[in-house]
């Protein structure tokens, strides 16, 4: 083969295996042809082969000759490859691409209350109390009556709430607080008795920042021979040194009336946020309300049977919304129940 031959013989091969390759039905058969045309039989193998006979002059030209039938047979097969893989990409409709990862589903956690009701049950667990709980719907005796708040006592008007007739003799309502399970507790158990209960409470009370009409409290009762104040501080104090994961935060009692404790004391902690100093979140005082608290009263013990001279109590109350509000600084308690899972999923 000279140079003549051999570029009328890449001339040639370069028309047929154009045409082949626009010809090739799908990619198995441009396989084919790409093989036979730019493979090991192919005639730019063949021209490459015979180089090495010709002489220095021609051997440039004819090796330029083989690079460009390779690139245009090459680039021809290449468009084709493409053009025949979307065509089969699009009969195939959108398809399985496995290759694409799979879309997780958003994992959810339990409510900032929750979280908080069971990391005070955990606290309280850990001094030795058990977790008991009352019914939401609950009766006069027990929300009101047991509790020292007869019929016509000004602490119902500060505690209004959904009151259903059930007939003449009997008036159910939605709990106002918590304190309704200490009386089922003394009178479904002995003392000693060490409980917590937490729950959702109800009030006739108009929504603010603070205030919602749909609440959850957490009540502590003891009942033990012996026991005095100093208990109840003592207790309050280990608690509440637990909950903000703080040695120094301090904790106040101002005398206050409760109807079921005697003497009776609003509870409340150092600002967490500002030590005492004052702030925004405390509005400058330094302090921050978290509930009530008092001495269990001895009519409320000799109620439901348990003999005052033998027996003491303590109880507190507070509220989880607020515990959690102080916790996080979140001044808007409808966030907490607007169900926004922006606000949820911070915490
Ligand atoms: C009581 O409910 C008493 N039962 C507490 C108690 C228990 C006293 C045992 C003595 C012995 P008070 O009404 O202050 O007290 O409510 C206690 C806490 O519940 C408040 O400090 C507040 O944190 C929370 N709370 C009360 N009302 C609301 C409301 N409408 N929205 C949100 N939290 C509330």
């Amino acid at each position: 083969m000279n140079l003549d031959d051999a570029l009328a013989l890449l001339d040639g091969a370069r028309a047929e295996a154009e045409a082949a390759v626009a010809a090739a039905a799908d990619v198995d058969a441009l396989d084919v042809v790409e093989r036979k045309w730019l493979g090991k039989n192919s005639p730019a193998t063949a021209v490459n082969e015979a180089i090495k006979t010709f002489s220095a002059d021609d051997r440039p030209r004819a090796g330029q000759a083989v690079g460009a039938y390779r690139s245009a047979v090459g680039e021809a097969a290449g468009a084709r490859r493409e053009a025949l893989t979307a065509a089969a990409a699009a009969t195939r409709g959108p398809g399985i691409d496995l290759t694409l990862g799979g879309h997780a589903r958003p994992r959810g956690h339990l409510h900032l209350v929750t979280q908080i009701r069971r990391e005070l049950e955990d606290i309280f667990i850990g001094l030795g109390y058990r977790v008991a709980e009352g019914p939401e719907v609950e009766d006069d005796w027990h929300n009101f009556e047991a509790l020292n708040i007869p019929p016509a006592h000004p602490a119902r008007s500060m505690q209004d709430t959904i009151y259903v007739d059930l007939g003449a003799a009997e008036q159910m309502m939605l709990r106002t607080h918590t304190s309704p399970v200490q009386i089922r507790t003394m009178e479904s158990q002995e003392p000693p008795i060490y409980v917590v209960a937490p729950g959702r409470t109800y009030r006739n009370e108009t929504l603010d920042a603070r205030h919602s009409p749909a609440f959850h409290q957490m009540e502590c009762l003891a009942v033990d021979r012996g026991l005095t104040m100093a208990d109840l501080f003592g207790t309050i104090e280990a608690f509440a040194r637990r909950l903000f994961d703080d040695e120094s935060v301090r904790t106040r009692f101002r005398s206050d009336f409760f109807p079921y404790t005697e003497p009776s004391a609003e509870l409340a902690v150092s600002c967490v946020f500002c030590g005492g100093d004052g702030c925004r979140v405390c509005s400058h005082t330094g302090w921050i309300e978290l509930g009530g608290c008092g001495m269990v009263d001895p009519q409320v013990l000799a109620g439901v049977g348990i003999d005052p001279e033998e027996w003491q109590g303590f109880a507190f109350g507070f509220g989880l919304e607020r515990i959690a509000m102080i916790r996080y600084g979140i001044n808007e308690i409808r966030t907490f129940f607007d169900n926004d899972v922006r606000f949820l999923e911070q915490y």
